[in-house]
């Protein structure tokens, strides 16, 4: 008799190193949709990326002119505050420390935002140093509407509402000003690894 593949029992939970996983979380093999109102269907040709505030001079990126900078491939995991954690994500597009350093600043903080009004606020400090990207591409494919084509924000090491879909630009600030979530009970910072999930954890 041939053993019962384990193929055939459905869905399992992957085998993974628990090391990898923050605290709270589980491992998803799907890449669950969570969007806030509705997904806006932007045209490439009438997308931009503008980088303002507390600048010198602002600074716009037209489609052509991002998707032409050079890239780069990260391959991260992801943590979404409702506990599913994905892992190995294959993302390509611009470092967050390339588009900085196009502009002169003195301020600490950005707030992301997005087509649709979502906004979210970030150190700088958390999108420099290699660790955040500006992703026009997962998997190898142009990046889905519904994951937030076509470009968005990518924090890994943040809980990934931080991870603005539909994205435009950064608004630079001096004082820290929380965004969507942020003012509606989320984390200011949300690391996954100190489980910073509501405003008092
Ligand atoms: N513009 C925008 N960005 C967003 C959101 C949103 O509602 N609007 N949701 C956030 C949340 S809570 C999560 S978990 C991720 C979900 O990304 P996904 O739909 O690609 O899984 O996007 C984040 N970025
Ligand atoms: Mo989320």
């Amino acid at each position: 008799m041939t053993p019962i593949s384990r193929g055939f029992r459905g869905r399992r939970r992957p085998d993974v190193d628990p090391a990898r996983v923050p605290p709270g979380q589980y491992v998803e093999t799907d890449f669950p949709v969570l969007s806030y109102g509705p997904t806006p269907h932007r045209r490439t040709e009438d997308w931009s990326f503008t980088i303002e505030g507390a600048v010198e001079q602002p600074r716009t990126w037209s489609w052509d002119e991002l998707i032409a900078l050079p890239r780069e491939t990260p391959t991260v995991d992801i943590h979404c505050v409702t506990k599913w954690s994905k892992l190995d994500t294959a993302w390509e597009g611009v470092s967050v420390d390339l588009l900085l350093d196009e502009v002169e600043t003195d301020a600490g903080f950005l707030t992301a935002f997005s087509d649709g009004d979502y906004t979210t606020n970030l150190a700088l400090e958390d999108v420099t140093g290699g660790r955040a990207w500006v992703v026009h591409t997962f998997d190898g494919a142009p990046l889905e509407p519904e994951h937030g084509g076509p470009a968005r924000l990518l924090v890994p090491h943040l809980y990934f509402w931080k991870s603005a879909k539909w994205i435009r630009g950064f608004r630079l600030t001096e004082q820290d000003e929380p965004g969507f979530w942020e003012v509606n009970g989320y984390h200011n910072r949300g690391d996954p690894w100190r489980e910073q999930r509501y405003w008092n954890d």
